[in-house]
């Protein structure tokens, strides 16, 4: 199964070449043992190091175990996992044997994983044991298309637990899937209603590899990489596994929250050198300093990239003055896998996302189609061969967002005469909050459910690092009093029913909120201040 990845000279952009039967969990994992390279480390986590061919072996045992369990290929597999050895078995178990791995966000609540088992029809679902109550506070009954639940670390009585999936037979020979059959799903959050299911191909992570992380970030052997950005997002994924097994490097897992003193611990134990995170965890870790001696060591690092939403240049010009690191911003999606536009080592332009990918077409046209000139705005289409086939179950979507070759990413950009291109918003009303998409339409709904809400407007305002962050405007019912106190309860109340990080950093009491004749909250006069 060779890949070839040429530059193509008189174009100057790489031709990315999959053969037609292609498993990349095969090229990802079993490939490195036919190269000679099973015995390199692949995963760092905690004490644990795990070498390539145990990657291969233990992999290999859990897709036999899933079939075992009765999944055929193009079946779901739901992963709610924390990042660690057994997300990679399970990730590549399944796409091994034709399957198709979910990987979903740990950070939701069971509501929120109801709809996507029944939505994907996963049949397994394998989920960390810290996680596990959230599955299991819905209704079996609810879920009539789960069969297996397998539960990653210390199983309860009477559930499956993942040690088992690892006592299947190694040696599995990979499905003979087609480059264009379905290898994993991504969901992804609208601005209204259910998340989407973004079907990915085996041959989409490929080309993120070979446009992205070779040519730009150079990643090689003897990279060691660490991502803030967990395996579930489609940026820690490439990060933290894709990227790095696509060469034979070393990843390192951290499977607990990203808290600055736990990444600076991280970095400073396992010296990677490549580190990813988000706009907000830089914030965090400016803001974080040692208790007496040296500030933290973070020599080890070539290379820092951000992603997830504008990194901010005073974000960029603080990292680089005190550890001596550039951090290279660029914009990627769920729905085109990875980054698309990013700044290069040592010509970053902070503040601005960077420069088209090669391999990459991108287009800025106005309202009517017509292309915008030089430094004026228009909306930001996409054309590349990561992008994602369509949304499984949502053709309307679908069809809103893939036009043929091309994509629409939803954000307005501007370009400079360099090729610079530089973020200026969305067309819809989405929040990138910490680089995870928000809802103002969910919280408010939320809101709208305590009693003493008559209405409500969700914007993002801006933090003291210049990052949107959701703050809400409510008015209340007719004889209710506001106080810091219930601004505190419905702060308290939105993060009880919908995730925490949803929840408004600020609510302000108003009298009415501004609407459209026909009743629309008009959100830009909130943001605006103009309310
Ligand atoms: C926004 C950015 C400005 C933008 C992602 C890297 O974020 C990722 O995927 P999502 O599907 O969100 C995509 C949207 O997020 N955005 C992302 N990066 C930037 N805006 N500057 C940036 N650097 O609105 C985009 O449409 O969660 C990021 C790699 C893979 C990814 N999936």
């Amino acid at each position: 199964m060779a890949v070839t990845a040429e530059p193509q000279e008189d174009l100057g952009t790489p031709s990315v070449t999959v053969p037609e039967t292609f498993n990349v969990a095969d090229w990802l994992s079993d490939r490195h043992l036919r190269e000679g390279r099973g015995d390199r480390t692949a995963i760092l986590c905690g004490d644990e190091a795990v070498t390539y061919a145990q990657v291969a072996e233990r992999s290999g045992r859990v897709g036999n175990a899933l079939l075992q369990l009765g999944v055929r290929p193009e079946e779901r597999v739901m992963l709610l996992l924390l990042d660690g050895p057994a997300f990679v078995y399970s990730f590549l178990g399944a796409i091994k044997i034709g399957a198709v791995p979910i990987p979903t966000n740990t950070l939701l609540k069971p509501q929120d994983y109801r709809y996507m088992l029944n939505d994907s029809r996963a049949r397994v679902a394998i989920v960390s044991e810290p996680l596990l109550a959230r599955l299991q506070e819905i209704p079996r009954a609810d879920l009539p298309h789960l069969r297996e639940l397998v539960v990653a670390g210390a199983a309860p009585a009477g559930l499956r637990s993942f040690d088992e999936l690892l006592l299947g037979d190694p040696r599995l020979t990979p499905a003979s899937t087609s480059r264009d059959d379905a290898a994993f799903w991504l969901y992804s959050s609208g601005t209204t209603g259910f998340p989407k299911g973004a079907v990915h191909l085996q041959h989409d992570i490929v080309h993120t590899v070979e446009l992205y992380a070779r040519p730009i970030l150079q990643v090689s052997e003897r990279d060691r990489t660490f991502s803030v950005a967990k395996l579930f997002f489609a940026y820690g994924l490439g990060n933290a596994l894709t990227f790095p097994f696509a060469v034979g490097a070393t990843t390192i897992l951290w499977p607990g929250p990203p808290t600055a003193p736990d990444v600076y611990a991280t970095i400073e134990r396992f010296k990677p050198t490549l580190f990813y995170s988000v706009p907000t965890n830089y914030g965090q870790l400016l803001a974080h300093q040692r208790q007496g001696g040296p500030d933290f060591d973070l020599s080890s690092l070539r290379l820092a990239v951000s992603a997830g939403e504008a990194l901010p240049r005073s974000l960029y010009e603080r990292f680089r003055s005190r550890f001596g690191v550039e951090i290279l911003d660029g914009i990627g999606s769920t729905e085109i896998l990875h980054i698309f536009i990013s700044n290069r080592p040592g010509l970053a332009r902070p503040g601005s996302s960077g420069q088209l990918v090669p391999g990459y077409e991108a287009k800025l046209l106005d309202e009517s189609g017509a292309p915008v000139g030089e430094g004026e705005i228009g909306n930001l289409l996409i054309k590349g061969d990561s992008a994602c086939a369509y949304y499984w179950n949502k053709h309307e979507r679908t069809k809103d967002t893939i036009e043929g070759h091309w994509i629409r990413t939803g954000d307005k950009y501007s370009r400079d005469a360099d090729g610079y291109y530089w973020y200026a918003g969305r067309q819809d009303d989405m929040l990138k909050v910490g680089g995870i998409w928000v809802s103002p339409v969910e919280i408010e709904n939320t809101l709208l459910e305590h009693p003493a809400v008559q209405e409500a407007g969700v914007v993002g305002r801006e933090d003291q690092d210049r990052l949107l962050k959701p703050a809400a405007y409510v008015v209340l019912k007719a004889g209710v009093e506001s106080s810091a106190g219930l601004a505190r309860e419905l702060q308290d109340f939105v993060r009880s029913r919908i995730a925490e990080y949803k929840r408004p950093r600020w609510v302000e009491f108003v009298a009415e909120l501004p609407k459209t004749a026909t009743g629309k909250i008009q959100r830009y006069k909130l943001r605006s201040g103009r309310a």
